[in-house]
């Protein structure tokens, strides 16, 4: 299932998909569609005037009207059985950080797994909590998974205190929402969870690339820490994306095992494409994947670049509806630009012209002030 496996290296490795931003990057693509091309090669009569649009005319004085109360994401934290007293104070204190996180997003934590353990079924209490959340919402959910998983050669479990719920179970359950959703599972022998739970408006997350890595995974441990640090804000653009906090939490995954001076026995995979396969994070280079999956499968991140837990200035300024217009005018650009190769010039930048415009006229009609991302970082 991971990606590595399926990739062609002679024809895939190396291939750089040049000017490609992700997310929020978009929303001063103009700038950097601009800087990377000499304006006489990129049809300048049309391309000036945009230009303006995009930069000069977007008001400066931000409307703060628009109402992002409604979408606030509901975080569903699940703390699995500790096994030995040492990891249950590691998966506590990851629990710990996840809710002051959500405290300072203002959106809805529910924690399960860290109560009187003397009557509990979490399994049953997991499934009871995932049928009583709203399926279709345009709030996003997130399902964040601490502690020690298991695989049998065929099924991938998490350790729950009474039964462990199953990667098939899991994704059954999480059939029928249609909200966008983050599952972030960081226990070990994880990865099974992303064949199974992998779909349409879903960013899968796990600590492992397969079943087979078992021993503890510390993946978890930085990323309850990359969700709300500066540091992981490649961008810049004063909030930090699920993309950024997978790949500084690889990042210091790898680094912990270095330092060690052991073979590192976890590397964690994001899915948000629906294919059921897996990205590293050293396929990444700022946002963009700069490896292609074999078979010209899509690239995973493009989504993950939209999930926010705590929000930055620009985005607590639209309201729900908004967001949902920005992020698919956002996310058409990315992909047209990943047509780039199979189309002619004109059809490039006359499609890339449009979607550009229209993007432009939609802050400028929102009164929004984009944020700056640094564009060294795309
Ligand atoms: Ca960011
Ligand atoms: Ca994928």
């Amino acid at each position: 299932m991971w990606k590595s496996e399926s990739l062609n290296p002679k024809s895939e490795v190396g291939v750089r998909r040049r000017g490609v931003g992700t997310g929020v990057g978009l929303r001063f693509l103009s700038l950097r569609f601009f800087s990377r091309r000499r304006p006489e090669r990129i049809l300048p009569t049309k391309l000036l005037p945009l230009y303006v649009v995009l930069w000069f005319a977007i008001p400066m004085t931000a409307s703060a009207s628009q109402d992002s109360s409604t979408d606030r994401a509901t975080v569903i934290i699940v703390v699995g059985a500790p096994g030995e007293a040492e990891f249950g104070s590691n998966f506590v204190r990851q629990a710990s950080l996840w809710e002051k996180a959500c405290e300072s997003a203002e959106c809805r934590c529910i924690t399960l797994g860290l109560d009187d353990a003397s009557q509990t079924n979490d399994f049953a209490r997991l499934k009871q909590t995932l049928e009583a959340e709203t399926k279709d919402s345009l709030s996003d959910l997130w399902l964040v998974l601490i502690g020690h998983g298991t695989f049998d050669g065929k099924e991938g479990k998490f350790n729950l205190r009474g039964p462990d719920v199953s990667a098939t179970e899991l994704a059954l359950w999480l059939q029928p929402f249609h909200r966008r959703l983050a599952v972030i599972n960081t226990a070990s022998c994880s990865a099974p969870f992303l064949n199974k739970l992998s779909g349409t408006n879903r960013v899968v997350i796990t600590a492992t690339r397969s079943g087979n890595e078992q021993n503890f995974a510390r993946f978890g441990q930085y990323f309850c820490e990359a969700i709300t640090n500066p540091e992981a804000d490649l961008d810049k653009d004063q909030q930090v994306s699920l993309l950024e906090a997978f790949l500084m939490a690889s990042r210091q995954a790898g680094e912990f095992y270095k330092g060690e001076g052991r073979l590192a026995t976890e590397h964690a995979l994001l899915d948000d494409s629906g294919d059921g396969l897996g990205t590293p994070a050293d396929w990444f280079r700022g946002l963009r994947a700069i490896k292609r999956p074999k078979d010209n499968a899509a690239v995973d991140g493009l989504l993950a670049q939209q999930f926010h837990l705590l929000r930055g200035p620009t985005e607590q300024k639209l309201s729900p509806d908004q967001r949902v217009r920005r992020d698919a005018l956002e996310r058409a650009i990315i992909l047209h630009r990943e047509k780039k190769e199979r189309l002619t010039e004109d059809e490039y930048y006359r499609e890339l012209e449009r979607l550009l415009l229209e993007l432009g006229r939609f802050y400028e009609s929102n009164s929004v002030t984009p944020a700056v991302p640094d564009r060294d970082s795309k």
